[in-house]
């Protein structure tokens, strides 16, 4: 397959004319593109008010292809109610991620047995009073939450409130699987979880860091500001064990000259091992203190533990830090070279950070490289993750985490006069660890693929068909739906954000909170999320009439969900304005949350700097290759629109990009099928494919595909699994 020269481009555009076709015609697309919703794929963040396709800067228009892709899969048409009689699970398991997305939309509830073996569409009331009969029959410690990061703040608060009073903490987000050592991380350097700055401050930048991140597939609107910055005369370094061709050259579809010749990007990529960046970031602190080009006066006043972290640095050895990284020392000068020159610098970092064991203390090392330039607490630098989900940001501040903000627990408490409950509650792997040992029986899911999701694939079916009952809510189908079945399996059928009867929000990655106008429902079957969380709340509050704490609310007057956004201004922390803005329509930055002056929410109003040890390099050793799973452009997480991956030029999933070093080293040529051998399991006749932008030593495959291959085990303070730290071993398959 022809690798395309540029990211973004022509082939973004035809794409969305050839989607705007399929899905009932240009005008109809255009309209839903440019109704007042928050764009539903990323968290960068577009729409809301000002319409599809603007940014909080106003700008129009911010076209993306990401944006196109999920509003056509939403457009489908319904799943005909014959295909449940010719689909049993069988069947569906043995459809591609691909396939089982583009059966079309869900549109009635449908029940699976184990008993059955398949599903079969039941009424709204059968399908929520069987859950409903679960719970109010079970223990809730033995039930657990999965809320993706799609939905809205009013579905996500009203749902984890409904589970803590139904009485348990077992209530998590997929963050677990993503940015969450970033929130432990920048908790652990600022007192505060999320990015330090907003959007703003990217255009007052003179130095972008982008690490481990392929934003010009995964976010693909970045890419106008780090173009922008360029102009400037900026810089941007990218720190990527894989040459990706938008990162390198970007074709913005909005600005005709950048469309026709590209617009550069990186003005330097440096590619270290996979892993081996923790390595790195130390060695250029090492070399910042010794250029004397770190800030004494910002770190004597404005951060803790610089004396700590200067013995330290001045301890560490370029030998060690090279070989465990990757990077030579003439690059690491260039970094620390480059980084003496700005004066507002950005770090931006995405899974190639957060995927690792080690994961939270990549991000604290990002914290200290920043904070020796005093790079945190002015305008135009600080820490930006750059978050994956469109509200998953939101979701976590709604509360949907195992332990809740002691603001948010007392202000609950308070305003409902209820008991919530105090048991620990579990993190994502630890619920699926309850699910294999008994301890967990029922389980609920707001979007998402807990299945697809998750590390080690085998496990993870057979921890969720331990489960007596699973219910997920859900748009379309997914792998989860024919892997991840409990004994009785029920999918609820839910309307996209722009869909919805009534207005939603949702957070940024910038802090920035949007409100959604919701819009015609393109089908008669699904309901909205609030409205299916209240019903069900209602009818478990009926069958425990004892329990104070259910009939607590009013559930049933919850489908206002300009209710739900008082409730939330009474209890979240900087949140205050959604009270108003059904009134205002005032769009908002949540209070509390960027860093423009040097003072931090810690117990001393310092930043703090970590002593970090960078982990050895793993999988260098005689036959071992390392692995990182990513994602193509075409897909959104478990969700695969387009099998081949235009950017990369790569035909297929079911594939390993070595670099040619590689292949050579285990005797392969490009097309052999090779079998993968990983920590958790193993993948057959999987195409052997070069691809020279990766370094040597290092490899790639996709994501979920390779998700069987993957172990469980996790970062020890973050609780996210190592998908990008694998270490295989390949075998040619024996000639046909
Ligand atoms: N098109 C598209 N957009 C998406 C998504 C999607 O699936 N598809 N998913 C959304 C979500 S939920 C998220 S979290 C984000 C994910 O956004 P990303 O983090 O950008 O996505 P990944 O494909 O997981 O990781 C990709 C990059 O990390 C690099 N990398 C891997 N390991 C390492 C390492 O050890 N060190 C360094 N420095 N780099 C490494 C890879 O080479 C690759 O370029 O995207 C969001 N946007
Ligand atoms: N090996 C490996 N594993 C990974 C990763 C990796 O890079 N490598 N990445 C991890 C990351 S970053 C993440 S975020 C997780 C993703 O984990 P999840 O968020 O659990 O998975 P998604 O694939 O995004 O979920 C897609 C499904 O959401 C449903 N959906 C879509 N829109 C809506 C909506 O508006 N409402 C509702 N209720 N449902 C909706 C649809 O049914 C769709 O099939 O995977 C993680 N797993
Ligand atoms: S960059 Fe993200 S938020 Fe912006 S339009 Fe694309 S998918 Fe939507
Ligand atoms: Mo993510």
């Amino acid at each position: 397959m022809r690798k395309v020269r540029t990211g973004g481009g022509w082939p973004a555009v035809l794409y969305t004319l050839r989607k705007a076709r399929e899905s009932g015609g240009l005008l109809a697309f255009w309209r839903a593109m440019r109704s007042r919703n928050a764009c539903k794929t990323c968290a960068l963040g577009m729409g809301g008010q000002q319409g599809g396709m603007v940014n909080e800067a106003g700008h129009f228009p911010e076209v993306c292809k990401k944006s196109m892709q999920a509003m056509a899969a939403d457009m489908q048409p319904g799943i005909p109610r014959d295909f449940w009689d010719r689909y049993g699970a069988r069947e569906l398991r043995a459809m591609s991620p691909r396939q089982l997305e583009h059966c079309g939309r869900l549109v009635e509830p449908v029940r699976y047995t184990a008993a059955e073996g398949r599903y079969r569409p039941v009424s709204w009331d059968e399908a929520l009073d069987g859950v409903a009969d679960q719970l109010a029959t079970t223990s809730p410690d033995e039930t657990f939450w999965y809320f993706s990061g799609r939905s809205s703040n009013e579905a996500g608060f009203l749902l984890q409130l409904f589970a803590r009073l139904y009485g348990t903490n077992n209530v998590n987000n997929c963050s677990y699987y993503c940015h969450q050592a970033s929130g432990v991380g920048l908790t652990s350097v600022t007192g505060s979880g999320t990015a330090t700055i907003q959007l703003e401050d990217l255009d007052k930048a003179d130095l972008v860091f982008l690490i481990g991140g392929n934003p010009a597939s995964n976010h693909p609107r970045l890419m106008t500001t780090l173009h922008e910055l360029r102009r400037r005369g900026g810089e941007v370094i990218v720190i990527n064990p894989l040459v990706e061709t938008g990162l390198v050259n970007f074709s913005i579809p909005s600005r005709p000259l950048s469309l026709l010749f590209g617009s550069k990007i990186a003005s330097l990529y440096v590619q270290p091992h996979i892993g081996g960046d923790l390595a790195l970031l130390v060695a250029i602190q090492k070399r910042i203190v010794e250029l004397g080009m770190h800030d004494e006066a910002f770190l004597t006043n404005h951060a803790a533990g610089w004396d700590e972290l200067h013995v330290a640095l001045n301890a560490a050895s370029y030998d060690d830090l090279v070989s465990r990284s990757g990077v030579d020392l003439a690059t690491i000068d260039r970094i620390a070279e480059e980084y003496s020159k700005s004066k507002a610098a950005v770090f931006a970092w995405t899974m190639g950070i957060t995927h690792h064991a080690h994961g939270v203390e990549n991000v604290q090392a990002i914290g200290n490289l920043a904070l020796l330039r005093g790079m945190v607490g002015k305008p135009g630098s600080g820490l930006m993750p750059i978050r994956g989900h469109s509200n998953v940001q939101g979701i976590g501040s709604m509360g949907v985490t195992p332990l809740l903000k002691q603001a948010i627990f007392d202000g609950l408490q308070e305003q409902y006069g209820v008991q919530l409950p105090t048991a620990i509650g579990r993190d994502t792997m630890a619920c699926m660890e309850g699910a294999t040992s008994g301890e967990l029986t029922t389980a609920l899911c707001l979007g998402g693929n807990l299945y697809g999701s998750n590390p080690d694939s085998t496990y993870a079916a057979a921890a969720l068909g331990k489960l007596k009952q699973i219910t997920y809510l859900s748009t379309t189908l997914n792998t989860g739906h024919a892997h991840g079945l409990a004994d009785e399996t029920i999918i609820l059928p839910v309307l996209a954000r722009d869909e919805e009867p009534s207005a939603t929000t949702q957070e940024s990655m910038f802090n920035f909170v949007r409100l959604s106008d919701g819009g015609p429902r393109r089908h008669d079957g699904p309901r909205s999320e609030v409205e299916v969380i209240a019903d069900l709340a209602d009818r478990v509050a009926r069958r425990l009439a004892g329990n104070a704490n259910l009939s607590a609310l009013d559930w049933p007057a919850m489908l206002d969900t300009g209710r739900i956004r008082e409730a939330i201004a009474k209890v979240v922390p900087g949140w205050e304005k959604v009270g108003e803005i059904d009134r205002t329509k005032e769009e908002f930055q949540i209070d509390g949350r960027t860093f423009h002056t040097p003072r931090f929410p810690t117990a001393d109003g310092r930043a703090q700097l970590h002593v970090l040890t960078p982990p050895a390099l793993r999988g260098a050793g005689e036959g071992e290759l390392r692995v990182m799973t990513i994602r193509s452009e075409g897909q959104f997480n478990t969700v695969v629109y387009e099998d081949d991956d235009l950017y990369r030029g790569v035909e297929g999933r079911w594939v390993i990009l070595m670099h040619p070093d590689d292949l050579d080293r285990f005797g392969a040529k490009e097309g052999d099928p090779l079998r993968v051998v990983g920590p958790a399991g193993e993948m057959r006749h999987v195409r052997a494919t070069k691809h020279p932008a990766i370094r040597a030593g290092n490899a790639a495959m996709y994501y979920p595909e390779a998700n069987v291959l993957v172990s469980r085990g996790v970062d020890p303070l973050s609780k996210t699994p190592a998908f990008k730290g694998l270490v295989v071993r390949l075998e040619k398959e024996p000639q046909a």
